[in-house]
């Protein structure tokens, strides 16, 4: 199996998140990838590639044009207002309030995103580029006849929608790598998101497709970010409908609650009938990570790995999430054995 990659990454290291009422260091690490990388070695998994370049239209074919501009242009913005420091959003437009882009830097930041814990970077730009030809890479691979291929993908992409960031995430790698499938003459592609957390840029992106199934597998958000969307009666719309699947689960969960779930899943994505698998892997289900509450443990990430290679599709794997570092590199591998094995 192939492992894309690129040293980009780095380019993306905030200073801090806002999270539990305090500023502190940032989950999302560039140590994250690393830790990941040389476990992907270390177990003699196959070759590490960069991705090449796939150019900007691939992104394009997923995200908005002035969402896009604003990325590229608005770390100078922000040091021109504030000075060279990490750049958050402070408020949203709610119920009531009305969505039109403002002028100032500090305006386009609340428009184009959705939380206080991404901090977008001098290097911001340069990064979310190459984690997206990561997964365009892999991609490729996968389009032109390898079973399976792991897009080692930092910053994550799964809650960035198209036009507005958060999450740790600016661009849609998993979404990007879906339409590349679609662009490459697959005629559906299936999406399953196995992160903590729901996948609702993905959703909202391939909400009224029916060419893309989208199912995740996630912490209720009734209890848990991102909140607002991943309720189990979100089954698509418009030409999408019945082409979205929640699987939102309780804190707490451990494997078999989780594995129920998970067949079901499969499930789904066999009736659909695609022609490529996307998954959205966070390991972040793992019972230690510092910031979400299900009980997964190390060997539980070998049966997700399982399940997946039992979908038989040729399938592109995309890191999303996973913050307990010690741990991230066994959880990864722990996935891609199980599917190989
Ligand atoms: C890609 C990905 O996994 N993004 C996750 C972003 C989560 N950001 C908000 C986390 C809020 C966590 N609240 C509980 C903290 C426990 N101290
Ligand atoms: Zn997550």
């Amino acid at each position: 199996m192939l492992t894309y990659y690129s040293d980009d990454h780095r380019l993306q290291d905030g200073k801090a998140e806002l999270i539990d009422g305090r500023l502190e260091p940032c989950h999302e690490a560039p140590v994250r990838a690393d830790i990941v990388l040389r476990h992907v070695r270390a177990a003699g998994l196959g070759e590490i590639v960069a991705p090449g370049d796939h150019g900007l239209a691939p992104i394009a074919r997923i995200h908005a044009a002035n969402y896009l501009g604003f990325l590229q242009t608005a770390w100078p913005k922000w040091v021109a207002e504030h000075g060279d420091y990490d750049a958050l959003p402070l408020n949203w437009a709610v119920r009531g309030m009305r969505s039109v882009e403002p002028d100032s830097i500090d305006g386009k930041l609340s428009y184009f995103s959705f939380d206080a814990g991404t901090p977008l970077t001098a290097g911001t730009w340069q990064a979310v580029y190459a984690s997206a030809q990561v997964a365009l890479g892999g991609a490729a691979a996968v389009g032109g006849g390898e079973r399976m291929a792991f897009a080692l993908c930092r910053p994550p992409g799964h809650h960035a929608a198209g036009d507005y960031f958060g999450g740790y995430c600016f661009l849609n790698n998993a979404a990007i790598a879906a339409q590349a499938f679609r662009d490459g003459g697959a005629e559906r592609v299936a999406v399953l998101d196995v992160d903590y957390h729901h996948g609702n840029g993905t959703q909202t992106i391939f909400d009224d497709r029916s060419d893309v199934f989208f199912a995740s597998i996630h912490a209720d958000p009734r209890q848990e970010y991102p909140f607002f969307l991943g309720h189990a009666d979100e089954t698509g719309s418009g030409a999408g409908e019945g082409a979205t699947a929640n699987y939102p689960l309780p804190w707490g969960t451990a494997w078999g609650g989780y594995e129920q779930a998970l067949e079901q899943a499969v499930g789904r994505i066999g009736t659909f009938g695609a022609e490529a698998l996307v998954i959205s892997l966070g390991v972040d289900s793992f019972k230690d990570d510092p910031i979400s509450r299900f009980r997964l443990e190390h060997e539980d990430f070998l049966h997700i790995g399982a399940a997946i290679a039992g979908i038989g599709l040729p399938t592109l794997i995309v890191m999303e999430g996973g913050y307990a570092v010690d741990a991230l590199g066994v959880n990864v591998v722990n996935v891609l054995k199980g599917y190989l094995d």
